[in-house]
């Protein structure tokens, strides 16, 4: 590396770390401190948690592993190591009240940002090498950047944040579906410097040729479902689901209410009619798996949602994102809060694959039908509790991003996950079918 890659390197990880705090502070300070340390949901934490949680895992990995420095707040580990408390706990036990959690957030930061100008990014540390540890702290703020939007979603009152409306699209007249041929192609990685344990490494998936949803499903769509009695027909659902949506009573995605002949939505704070052509949101993947059957479909799985999104079929090759290797932009994907609900299907032409699917990264995580298992390689990195922990039959694996999540955690590789009954993360799906069927 040259010295001016170092420098360009260092900026991007300044960049990055700025833009996550600057959001951090806006979701922390748009609401007065009741709102802070108050829980909205059991399925949340408080604010002022996950503020300070922010700080402490930027000291542990930044200060203390990277910068070898003494832990700056020993006492406080305790009650933001997110293994040692269920969030639905957290409200009770003695956290650092807001006007402290800002200020331990602030110290942490100023000498984080110490130590990344005089960092080294090759001195034969994996933490290091490449800025890594500085990238994954980043991507770490902007995760909890997302989990305190889905909060503020949550939170009931007059509406705390705004952000301007989409672009008006033509409605979109592409074809519904695409072929995406098989055999192999490359899925994760081991080349993207800040991809996460769970991206790596590289290996090769055959896949049998499969079709897949130009766009995310709509509405307009997921509408029909409920108006066909969707959610009254067992055939649809798993028994999991079915048992699911029985006891709870489920008729429409969270935060829909049905009004005389139309579908009302809540969404931060403010009461609207539910847009038709817009990608349905915070439904389950119980939802999900249930309409694809309705429609005569499947949800894909990750490997095909991963093809679809990353394979270039002119040369074989796996890009870094559906429109290629660039690093998405505003013209690229709906990403990083700009906006505060999924763009209508069709948009972000600029950001559609090879095979014209469109919308993969950005708008709404998208449901697959897979569980969150390791790749053939896996090494757990840096720590187990980031991803090992989760492998298994109890998560469901969601590809893409949402509008909620910024750029530097959203990758063509990037695998999210949750349990299948969770509605209040800002996920939605497309569907495929094989080729036989
Ligand atoms: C990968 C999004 C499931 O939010 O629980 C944040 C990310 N890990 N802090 C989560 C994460 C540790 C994680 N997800
Ligand atoms: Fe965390």
């Amino acid at each position: 590396t040259t010295a001016a890659g170092t420098e360009t390197l260092r900026e991007r990880l300044l960049a990055s770390l700025v833009t996550a705090r600057d959001r951090t502070t806006l979701l922390t300070s748009c609401v007065e401190d009741p709102d802070l340390t108050a829980q909205h949901s059991p399925l949340m934490s408080p604010l002022v948690w996950d503020l300070a949680h922010i700080g402490n895992q930027e000291e542990l990995w930044l200060l203390r592993n990277v910068g070898g420095r003494e832990a700056m707040r020993p006492d406080i580990d305790v009650l933001y190591d997110a293994f040692e408390h269920p969030r639905s706990e957290r409200p009770s036990l003695p956290l650092l009240p807001p006007e402290e959690a800002r200020k331990y957030a602030a110290e942490v930061r100023g000498r984080a940002l110490d130590l990344l100008e005089g960092a080294d990014f090759e001195g034969g540390s994996r933490l290091t090498e490449a800025g890594f540890a500085f990238g994954m702290i980043a991507q770490h703020e902007q995760q909890h950047d997302e989990t305190m939007l889905i909060t503020h979603q949550l939170r009931t009152g007059p509406a705390a944040l705004t952000a301007p409306a989409h672009d008006p699209v033509p409605p979109y007249t592409g074809p519904a579906e695409v072929r995406v041929p098989g055999g192999p192609f490359t899925m994760g990685t081991s080349t993207e410097p800040w991809a996460l344990d769970n991206e790596r490494p590289a290996h090769v998936r055959e896949v049998a040729p499969y079709w897949i949803d130009t766009v995310p499903v709509t509405n307009a769509a997921y509408q029909a479902f409920i108006a066909d009695g969707g959610y009254d027909t067992e055939r649809w659902w798993t028994p999991e689901g079915w048992a699911h949506v029985r006891r709870n009573s489920l008729k429409a995605p969270l935060y829909w209410r049905r009004e005389g002949h139309q579908w009302l939505r809540r969404r931060f704070g403010v009461t609207e009619v539910v847009p038709p052509e817009e990608p349905v949101l915070h439904v389950s993947w119980y939802e999900a798996d249930a309409y694809a059957r309705w429609a005569g479909r499947r949800l894909p799985t990750e490997a095909e949602w991963e093809k679809a999104a990353r394979h270039d079929p002119a040369t074989g090759r796996s890009t870094r994102y559906p429109w290629g290797d660039a690093d998405p932009g505003p013209e690229h994907a709906n990403l990083g809060q700009r906006h505060l609900s999924p763009a209508p299907v069709g948009s972000y032409p600029a950001g559609e694959s090879p095979l014209g699917v469109r919308q993969l990264i950005g708008d709404v995580w998208e449901w697959t039908s897979s569980d969150l298992e390791p790749y053939p390689g896996f090494a757990a990195f840096p720590y187990r509790e980031y991803s090992e922990v989760f492998f298994g039959p109890d998560y469901k694996i969601m590809r893409g991003g949402s509008f909620a999540v910024d750029a530097v955690a959203c990758r063509g590789t990037f695998r999210n996950w949750d349990y299948p009954i969770r509605r209040q993360i800002f996920a939605g799906f497309r569907t495929a079918r094989s080729e036989s069927d």
